[in-house]
């Protein structure tokens, strides 16, 4: 329990690695629901330059069917205790319930990945029990209906001030500032020119002072922008790797992280700084 109570060194960028457990997601959905695949395709992550791989067993696709505890459970915490055993990456558990948080660390998570920031009945009290780092992300409304008509008068000072709400409340729990990740939430009730200008303002948000992690990873703002299907958005989900580092991002969660991790080896030497 607890191998990893502190995140890693964030002095050069990091890549989180995508795990979606679950059969219904919008990119992989299916793919990995055999714990044995799972396992393979996360060792092989970490092998390709993964520092992080995030277990997710709930899709927030909208419409994806809710999950109940149980199922999420039995989704995540085999593979959790297995790859935690094979591997010194951190394990993240991409979850917003207290008991899978919980029973996640027990079995070897590092981390907590919440896209709801923390915000359900029970969480913040039990991340700060657990003593692991936690990622805080913005999402407007909830996953079934964000996308609906999502809505900012300044979507960078709205999303930067939630951010840093939800921040000031962990820290009050007792979460130390340098175990709080924070994450924009590229595609989570925001439409096309949001997720645009977040990205642009990513050096703001940024300033707050915490870590910024960003996902955009085969997300439907770069199918709006290539007209291509998830598949075929690796050469995309690249480039806007590479353009969150630039603005700031300290970790990036991809599918695609061999892919990943060559773009930011170009980009460390670009810039005459290690890798
Ligand atoms: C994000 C995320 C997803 C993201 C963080 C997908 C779980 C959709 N997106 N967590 N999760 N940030 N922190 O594309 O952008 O994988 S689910």
């Amino acid at each position: 329990m607890q191998r990893h109570p502190s995140l890693p060194s964030l002095d050069r960028p990091r890549i989180m690695g995508i795990l979606n457990l679950t059969p219904d997601s919008f990119s992989d959905g299916g793919l990995w629901t055999d714990p044995d695949l799972a396992l393979r395709h996360a060792l092989a992550m970490v092998q390709a330059g993964a520092d992080f791989i995030d277990i997710g067993g709930e899709s927030t696709r909208p419409g994806a069917a809710p999950v109940s505890l149980q199922q999420e459970l039995d989704r995540v915490i085999p593979v959790i205790e297995r790859l935690a055993g094979e591997t010194a990456a951190m394990i993240s558990v991409d979850t917003s319930k207290p008991e899978v948080m919980r029973a996640a660390v027990t079995a070897g998570a590092g981390m907590v990945n919440d896209v709801f920031a923390l915000r359900q009945e029970g969480a913040v009290e039990a991340a700060a029990g657990l003593g692991v780092p936690v990622c805080l992300m913005h999402m407007q409304g909830e996953p079934r209906r964000m996308q609906e008509k999502p809505g900012y008068d300044d979507v960078v000072e709205e999303v930067g001030s939630f951010l840093a709400q939800r921040a000031a409340v962990c820290e009050a729990a007792g979460i130390s500032a340098n175990q709080i990740v924070l994450d924009p939430g590229f595609g989570f009730g925001k439409t096309l020119q949001h997720n645009l200008d977040l990205l642009r303002g990513l050096p703001l948000l940024a300033r707050a002072g915490y870590p910024l992690l960003v996902g955009i990873s085969r997300k439907s703002m770069l199918g709006a922008i290539t007209g291509r299907e998830t598949g075929d958005r690796v050469a995309a989900s690249v480039a806007a790797a590479l353009l969150a580092v630039q603005g700031g991002a300290a970790i990036v969660r991809v599918h695609d992280v061999a892919e990943t991790a060559d773009a930011l080896k170009l980009l460390a030497a670009f810039t005459d700084k290690p890798y």
